[in-house]
């Protein structure tokens, strides 16, 4: 008797003791919350990604000339906007929903549009810069832009040009042979002086600029352009640029080809692939990766360098008095292929010869934001409905449950055990509802995880699957062709390389009838 029950009671043991362990880690994963993944974004990338969509404004003396790469052939009195009003243009990109806007401080053209000391090719040198500064008016567009951005709460960024034409002697200048603005051809390696320096000095102007109350201009970007039309091979100092935006703006995001903090999304539509990963592999002094490689990115990449998508309302950067204003339907589906693909959108507004945005392109922002609206506040889900899951991290649902995806809380989650890589969870919504889009965030500032999901319904008491996506990041909108009536929806993350973590999960729609 003895004998025979021995076996059984150390089969009882191990049982105890396996049913011990998992306990044990259960409460150790509900406590501990998981290990960051690989590259995460840093805490002024986290700010960037939450802005979303914001403003380009191509202004300068292409504006007057009719050009969009002026050869820099006119001198700085062509600059002369007759009514310029920097307000008007921050109060509508507020008033249209952008969270901030970037000025080209220095286009390719090389003229800049603030008060430097590095070159005597700036609009201060022109009349109506002169006019204005006789009249006791501030004359440097920077300032003035900045001043408008802080005064309308709309975060302000700069463009400035690395290719400089003024400086470039593969572009011949004759108009300014012999005048004030026949400066040093110090563009390219090959050349005399080191146009590097001439670059550094100017970004440390532009980050260290104060508004004229003496206050100091916080920046959200510097927008570093990879494009040159010239054969002229200049090697830029990029660590340097990096390091006098970190000195001086250590919230600001450094944009350029690959990099450091954001990259181009490698077309100029505003528009990006289906998955698109916020890593990549190289950094600005490696080979150029190819517009459809930046689209996507790299999974798994060696740096955070998650993607903006620039765009134009017009055909031009500049403005064109012949060109009109894209539709409020074409921004709408710009958005959700940028933005509803976890991509930032910078949405370029030219102002035009008077100096103000026209009218009818503020129009058409405010038309899509009436839209952006309406479409986004149908909010089926509220905070404290009921949600299920396959599982919750240690058991934990207080710190990991799934009804954190309702909470509003960027810093919450709904988060499974480190071995499961997979995982769902599952609403009732309370009623039939008419269900067209899904709003999904992944919690990213522990890494980008998540390479697959699905989106079910159940229609008729049976699941269907309505979407099956790939990368998820920041945030994905996912818009059906057509409606579907139904009553509970499930997520699953069906792929990850880690364990997955959803920080936010919306559904959008109209009510049918309650139950
Ligand atoms: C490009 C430039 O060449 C265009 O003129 C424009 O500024 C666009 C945003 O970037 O590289």
């Amino acid at each position: 008797m003895l004998e025979r029950s021995r076996p059984a009671n150390s089969h009882r043991w191990m049982l105890l003791l396996i049913s011990t362990v998992s306990w044990l880690m259960n409460v150790a994963y509900g406590q501990t919350p998981p290990a960051v993944y690989l590259r995460t974004p840093s805490a002024q990338q986290l700010e960037w990604h939450r802005l979303e969509y914001y403003a380009f404004v191509h202004f300068g003396p292409n504006t007057f000339t009719d050009e969009e790469w002026g050869r820099s052939q006119s001198i700085p009195d062509v600059f002369n906007p007759t009514a310029l009003d920097t307000d008007q243009w921050a109060k509508s990109f507020a008033d249209a929903g952008m969270a901030g806007m970037i000025l080209t401080a220095k286009h390719h053209d090389g003229m800049a549009l603030w008060d430097t000391n590095t070159t005597t090719y700036k609009i201060g040198n022109g009349e109506w810069a002169k006019d204005r500064v006789e009249k006791g008016l501030n004359a440097d567009v920077v300032q003035l832009a900045a001043a408008s951005a802080k005064k309308c709460g709309i975060k302000f960024g700069i463009y400035l040009s690395p290719w400089d034409i003024h400086r470039d002697p593969a572009m011949p200048k004759p108009n300014l042979t012999g005048t004030l603005y026949d400066e040093p051809q110090i563009f390219g390696d090959a050349n005399a002086g080191d146009y590097n320096e001439l670059y550094s000095q100017q970004l440390t102007e532009l980050v260290t600029m104060r508004l004229r109350d003496g206050s100091p201009i916080q920046l959200s970007e510097l927008w570093l352009d990879g494009n040159s039309g010239s054969d002229t091979v200049q090697t830029f100092n990029w660590t340097g640029f990096r390091n006098i935006i970190r000195e001086h703006q250590p919230g600001a995001i450094m944009w350029g080809h690959q990099g450091v903090d954001a990259r181009w999304v490698g077309n100029e539509d505003g528009v990006t692939v289906g998955t698109n990963w916020h890593t990549i592999s190289r950094t600005q002094d490696q080979p150029h990766y190819s517009g459809d490689q930046l689209q996507t990115g790299v999974r798994d990449g060696t740096y955070w360098t998650p993607a903006e998508a620039d765009a134009r309302i017009r055909d031009g950067w500049f403005y064109h008095s012949n060109e009109k204003p894209k539709t409020a339907d074409a921004l709408m589906s710009m958005y959700l292929q940028s933005v509803g693909r976890s991509v930032n959108l910078l949405l370029d507004v030219p102002p035009d010869t008077t100096g103000q945005l026209p009218k009818g392109d503020v129009d058409i922002l405010l038309k899509f934001k009436a839209q952006r609206d309406a479409f986004l506040n149908r909010e089926l889900l509220t905070p404290g409905l009921a949600v299920n899951a396959s599982s919750i991290r240690g058991g934990n649902a207080t710190l990991y449950g799934p009804a954190n995806v309702l909470d509003g809380n960027k810093d919450t989650y709904w988060a499974v055990n480190d071995e499961e890589k997979a995982g769902w969870l599952e609403i009732d919504l309370g009623g039939i509802y008419a269900v067209d889009a899904f709003i999904t965030q992944e919690h990213i500032a522990l890494g980008q995880r998540i390479g697959g999901y699905t989106i079910e319904a159940a229609v008729n008491g049976v699941y269907e699957t309505l979407v099956t996506g790939t990368s998820l990041g920041y945030k994905r909108i996912d818009r059906l062709d057509a409606a579907v009536e139904t009553s509970r929806i499930r997520l699953s993350v069906t792929q990850a390389n880690a364990t997955p973590l959803v920080n936010s999960f919306q559904v959008l729609g109209t009510q049918k009838s309650s139950s």
